[in-house]
């Protein structure tokens, strides 16, 4: 299979996930200004011309980040990656993703935006964004991991997003439970792996 990703962007987190499941895959490469990759057009791939996309071995494209995570998590249910769908530990975890996806990452997404301005910019994370990382910081003060004391997909979506804020000029050294929550995610061997093929740490 194939993940379609983009150094630094939210590919991380699918990569992470197909790792932690010991799934073989290629890495493809989307260029975001042409829209391109090495095989060619990336709109062929999939019609939103967005990062991650996941092809598998029969040519099915699955698209958006909280989804392919579901769906690698239940490739390999043994590794417990997620909890079992039906549960409510799943809804649970699903409530996490969309926190991510919504909140924090299309959040995140309004600080890398070229049509918003930079006192908006300033405006917005500190009257929005500060409030998620305080949750979050403060649900991380009572759990190791979003689902308590076990490593989730759901923590590799969180850590991809907070990968991004120093690249804005956000600031998290205050909270002090998202730094060990980082601290922690990095010394995972999959977290590790995925930020060198991205060549976001050295080898
Ligand atoms: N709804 C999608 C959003 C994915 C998304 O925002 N991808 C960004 C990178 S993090 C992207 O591909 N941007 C391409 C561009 O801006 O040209 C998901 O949750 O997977």
């Amino acid at each position: 299979m194939k993940l379609y990703f983009s150094p630094g962007s939210c590919g991380l987190s699918p990569q992470i996930a197909l790792r932690e499941a010991g799934l073989d895959f290629d890495l493809v490469k989307v260029d975001f200004s042409t829209k391109q990759t090495a095989e060619g057009d990336y709109y062929a791939v999939t019609a939103k011309g967005f990062v991650p996309a996941l092809q598998l071995d029969d040519g099915d494209v699955i698209t958006e980040g909280a989804v392919i995570l579901q769906w690698i998590a239940d490739q390999r249910p043994e590794r417990q990656l997620l909890p079992a769908p039906g549960t409510r530990q799943r809804y649970e975890a699903m409530e996490w993703l969309n926190y991510v996806a919504t909140d924090l990452h299309k959040g995140m997404a309004v600080m890398f935006s070229s049509f918003v301005d930079a006192d908006s910019k300033r405006r917005f994370a500190e009257g929005n964004l500060a409030n998620v990382f305080a949750n979050i910081d403060g649900h991380l003060s009572t759990h190791d991991y979003l689902l308590g004391d076990r490593f989730s997909l759901a923590d590799a979506y969180l850590f991809n997003v907070l990968t991004w804020p120093s690249r804005v000029n956000i600031d998290l050294s205050g909270y002090a439970h998202i730094q060990q929550f980082l601290g922690r995610m990095e010394l995972r061997p999959a977290v590790r792996a995925a930020l060198i093929a991205e060549g976001l740490r050295a080898a």
